[in-house]
Parts: C-alpha cells; sequence; structure tokens
C-alpha cells in the first residue's frame, strides 16, 4: 500500500485544467439561466479560473473556447493569465454554432464549408502558437438525423481529409485530440461517435494524434474504464473531458452522479502511472453549471477528482494483485472498495495545509467574499455564455 507521503506527492503533482466555458451562463434548450457576476470576457473567465487554481493548489491551466473567448491579442491574455498565477491550456475550436454547418462542418457535403471549417481549425492552432498552447481539443457536432441523409463513408473521407490538414500544421511538440460523441446534437449517425472510430483516425494520423474521452459521451452501460485502459496500452488515451451524468450528456459536476464509476477510472489511471503531469494524458473539466453557482461548483469538481485519486491510490496493489492471481474474487474485490471506502477527506485537507492553503477550500470561498466582488462589480455588460 501507498504510505501517505508518496499519496499526497501523486496528488501534489496533479493537474485539472478547468473549462472557461463552465464560468459563463449555460442552461438547456429549454433555459439559459443567467447568474449575477458570471464574466464578461475571456479575461475575467481567467481571474475566475486562478481564483479556483488558489484555493485548491490543484487547477493551474484554464481551456479556450474559440469564438466565445476570442481576443484582439492572445500573447496579451497568455500575459494576463501568468499574472494571475496559471496559464492558458487546450485550446478548443467551434465548428458547431453557425447556421453554414447545419449538414455539417468538416464532413458537409460542400467543400465551399468545409474548408471554412478547416480554415477555423487552422486559426486555433495560431491562437496556439500565440498562447504556447500544446494542445489542440477537437470536437464535432458532424452528423445526420435520418437514414441516407447522406453517405457515411464520403463523410468519413471528408474527416479524414480535414485531420490530416490540421494534423500536418501542428508544430513539433503540439498535439491534437480528438473527441467523440454517441449523439446529440444528432440522432442518426455522429460522424466520430466512439472510441473506435476517434481511434482508427488517430492511428492514422500519427502520434501526435491521441483520443479524447469525455466522460459523458458513452451510451448507458458503457465500462469506460475499460476503453480508458485499452486507449492508453496502445499509447492513444490523450485526455480527459471530466463531468457525470445520470441520463445524457449532463455535463454535471465529475464524480457528483457516479463516484464509484470516477473511483473505478482512477484505479486504472493509476495502475498505468498516468496520473503524472508528463503522463501525456490532459485532465480536463467540461462541464455546465446551469443551476449552482459556477466558480465553487468548480471548486467542488477538482476536489471530487483528487478524493477519487487518492481513493485510487491507497489501493493495496500488492494484496490486489495476490487476490487476483489466486482467482479470490471476493477478496479481489474488497480490496477495491476498502479504498473506496476511505475517508480521504483528512489526508486532502493535510496536502492543502502543507500547500500553504486553506483545507476547506469551498469554506475559504466563502469566507474569502470573492462571489460578492464579482456580482458587485461584474454589472453592464454582456454576459458571457454558449450563445446558442
Ligand atoms: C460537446 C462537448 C465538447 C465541447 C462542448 C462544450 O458536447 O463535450 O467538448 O466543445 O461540449
Ligand atoms: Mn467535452
Amino acid at each position: 500500500m501507498k504510505d501517505h507521503a508518496a499519496v499526497k506527492a501523486a496528488l501534489r503533482a496533479m493537474r485539472i485544467e478547468t473549462p472557461s466555458w463552465a464560468y459563463g451562463n449555460s442552461g438547456t434548450r429549454f433555459k439559459v439561466y443567467a447568474q449575477a457576476g458570471v464574466p464578461r470576457d475571456a479575461y475575467e473567465k481567467v481571474a475566475d479560473a486562478a481564483m479556483v487554481h488558489r484555493l485548491t493548489g490543484a487547477a493551474p491551466s484554464v481551456a479556450l473556447h474559440i469564438p466565445w473567448d476570442r481576443v484582439d491579442d492572445y500573447a496579451d491574455l497568455a500575459r494576463f493569465a501568468v499574472d494571475q498565477g496559471i496559464r492558458l491550456g487546450a485550446i478548443n475550436p467551434n465548428v458547431f454554432q453557425e447556421d453554414d454547418y447545419k449538414l455539417g462542418s468538416v464532413c458537409h457535403p460542400d467543400a465551399t464549408v468545409r474548408r471554412k471549417a478547416v480554415d477555423h481549425l487552422l486559426e486555433c492552432v495560431d491562437i496556439m502558437d500565440a498562447t504556447g498552447s500544446k494542445v489542440l481539443s477537437l470536437w464535432f457536432a458532424d452528423g445526420t438525423n435520418y437514414a441516407g441523409q447522406d453517405s457515411i463513408a464520403a463523410r468519413q473521407d471528408r474527416l479524414a481529409d480535414a485531420l490530416r490538414e490540421v494534423y500536418d500544421r501542428l508544430g513539433p511538440d503540439q498535439r491534437m485530440l480528438v473527441e467523440y460523441k454517441l449523439f446529440e446534437p444528432h440522432f442518426y449517425t455522429m460522424d466520430l461517435p466512439d472510441w473506435g472510430t476517434s481511434y482508427a483516425h488517430c492511428v492514422a494520423l500519427g502520434d501526435k494524434a491521441q483520443v479524447l474521452v469525455d466522460t459523458g459521451h458513452h451510451a448507458p452501460g458503457t465500462n469506460i474504464e475499460f476503453l480508458v485502459t485499452v486507449l492508453h496500452r496502445f499509447g492513444k488515451l490523450g485526455g480527459f473531458h471530466f463531468n457525470s451524468r445520470n441520463y445524457a450528456d449532463d455535463d454535471l459536476m465529475v464524480g457528483a452522479a457516479d463516484p464509484f464509476q470516477l473511483f473505478r477510472i482512477a484505479h486504472e489511471l493509476v495502475r498505468a502511472d498516468a496520473i503524472r503531469p508528463d503522463s501525456g494524458v490532459e485532465y480536463m473539466l467540461d462541464q455546465c453549471h446551469n443551476l449552482e453557482a459556477k466558480v465553487p461548483a468548480l471548486i467542488r469538481s477538482v476536489l471530487n477528482v483528487q478524493e477519487a485519486v487518492a481513493k485510487a491510490l491507497l489501493v493495496d496493489a500488492d494484496a490486489l494483485a495476490a487476490a487476483q492471481q489466486a482467482g479470490d474474487v471476493l477478496a479481489a474485490h474488497a480490496v477495491l472498495m476498502d479504498a473506496f471506502s476511505t475517508d480521504v477527506r483528512p489526508l486532502l485537507a493535510e496536502l492543502r495545509t502543507e500547500l500553504g492553503i486553506d483545507p476547506d477550500p469551498i469554506a475559504a470561498y466563502h469566507a474569502g467574499g470573492y462571489q460578492q466582488q464579482i456580482e458587485a462589480t461584474r454589472t453592464g455588460g454582456r454576459q458571457a455564455g454558449w450563445g446558442a
């Protein structure tokens, strides 16, 4: 069993990236509820992300989404982030919100629309050059709603061509993560519906292309820790969009709906020694806080990931291996359940004290008055949101 010092060392090194869009207003097709204090621009989103890092010590970067975070000077935004104590992370292009993209973006039947989409992806690589970001995080809403609507095969060819062009534009230390999603906004085919399709395209592209696993993008009952283990085994696990769900792509706080699933995923990652910052696996959140206050929700989410990983780090690997080798099913399962049933909050509080931060980040947030400050100062202007 890992001693507490080793567990704390691993947690101290872990990095969780928060998503700029989670600080903005979000909702469902029924309603987007505006909240007081919500950022009006990328700078205010970065400031909120910096607050999450100051209180958790574990979220030193924020992912951007373009054009939601479009600014005149990306290098200046990157400098602002550093001044705030964090850095800009993955760059997410958006080819799903313009009328031209109704029938798809890079998979659209019309070459002119495909050109427009690829040009936006290439623009996002330029933005990576300006911000120093190493990750291009690709998700395509592309798909169809009815059988026969378009050629599944032709759309795959168009997708491959677009990915190839962007891949060849990447700099030597840049890479692209290819996200998949089973359904929504399309309901017959999604051109990247599952890990197998993303994996196949990434293998065809090369080493700088890997699969992004959004935990909300699978069919109910999918064993995510299984596919994570296989992707990592083949060197194609590029990263995560962590969130949780009860039904579909609910984008709820990670660990809120199914903390045991998050623990099982963390167990496989710890076993694969894939928690380290230089493991090549990006740990990012992708959530929408439709009802709850956004900054404390992201603080809670970082804590949920830390708790799941801390429990996984406490798994008695030797006892587990011995029970598995002996075919002792109950004993093997018990080793995992012992770790999962361990209250790791005192250990995490100890780690935060050693880091010089408040052992209870949520209490510290409410005591610090940041929520009142942003609600008082961020008046006027246009609140950030998906703007769908
Ligand atoms: C699609 C998705 C994708 C993002 C968006 C905000 O559902 O998970 O990662 O671009 O959410
Ligand atoms: Mn996602």
